[in-house]
């Protein structure tokens, strides 16, 4: 008889794939050629079925979401780590990042960086957006909150977005000094070539698992142009015209309330820009 075991696939190199199993023992597996479930390709954040005695991928279990870039699948959170200076703040990301959560039903962390470096009236602009993104509902933490933010790997699967230089592996580094992740690298378009894949992997970090990976720097967004306002909780007010795309002035009530401020006009701004670059 099959001795089976669930566990999560962790890392894949060539055709090995690393999986974390339940009893918390790491066992180095192969896929079969055909996986029970036809067609599916195991990545890393897929829970598994494992046969323990060929140490072969039998199953890959339903999959909450799975991202292309970088290629994984079952994350829980996205930490959106954002530096306020070098390189500087860029709102148009944060909602970016905001909209590819909201789509892949991932729950956005804002992590704010390099508060340090700037000054009080810089922080003050920064502050408004801040409050804005709390007002969604969303949690926005400075990097400083070593404690607040190690409590959001419990049990979960994160990813980190943003920027090469924003800071990313050095909060890593503070939350698990055991991690040593390398710090303060040049920018991916200078140092290494652009097409190289890069290893995804997945780190035990306090309780959770945790990606370091630079993939989301490259962000494409994949959605029907007219469902993109169905993942802004701010556009949630009925406007008159059920089909409005909210971008004509003629009686849209969402463009009354960024005329009136109630939504920012940088969040609209935003928004407009994400429908001009869809390709669907
Ligand atoms: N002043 C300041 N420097 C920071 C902060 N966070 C990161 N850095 C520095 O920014 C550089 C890039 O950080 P790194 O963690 O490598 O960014 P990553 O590319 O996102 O992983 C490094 O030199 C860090 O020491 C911060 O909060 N304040
Ligand atoms: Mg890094
Ligand atoms: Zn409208």
């Amino acid at each position: 008889m099959a001795n089976n075991m669930i566990g999560k696939i962790i890392c894949i190199n060539a055709s090995i794939h690393k999986v974390l199993l339940e009893n918390n023992t790491i066992i180095d597996t192969k896929t079969r050629g055909k996986l029970r479930n036809n067609g599916i390709e195991p990545t890393v954040g897929d829970n598994v079925e494992v046969d323990i005695d060929n140490k072969t991928i039998e199953k890959v279990l339903p999959r909450k979401n799975h991202l292309n870039r970088p290629l994984i699948s079952n994350v829980d959170k996205l930490l959106i780590v954002m530096s306020t200076s070098i390189p500087t703040f860029s709102s148009y990301l944060i909602d970016k990042f905001l909209l590819i959560a909201k789509v892949n039903n991932i729950e956005p962390i804002i992590v704010i960086t390099k508060t340090d470096m700037i000054s009080r009236s810089e922080k003050f602009k920064i502050k408004r957006y801040i409050s804005y993104y709390r007002k969604l509902g969303i949690k926005v933490y400075n990097n400083t909150s070593v404690s607040k933010i190690k409590k959001e790997f419990v049990n979960s699967v994160v990813a980190l977005a943003g920027q090469t230089g924003s800071g990313k592996s050095s909060l890593l580094n503070r939350i698990d000094a055991s991690l040593h992740l390398k710090t303060g690298e040049v920018s991916e378009s200078l140092g290494r070539g652009k097409h190289t894949t890069r290893l995804v992997e997945l780190l035990e970090v306090n309780g959770g698992l945790i990606a370091d990976t630079p993939g989301f720097s490259s962000l494409e967004i994949d959605i029907d142009n007219k469902k993109i306002k169905t993942y802004y909780p701010d556009f949630k007010k009925e406007c008159k015209y059920r089909s409005c795309s909210h971008v004509k002035e003629d009686g849209c009530s969402i463009i009354k309330l960024v005329n009136n401020g109630k939504i920012p006009k940088w969040r609209y701004d935003n928004y407009i820009k994400f429908l001009s670059e869809t390709n669907k």
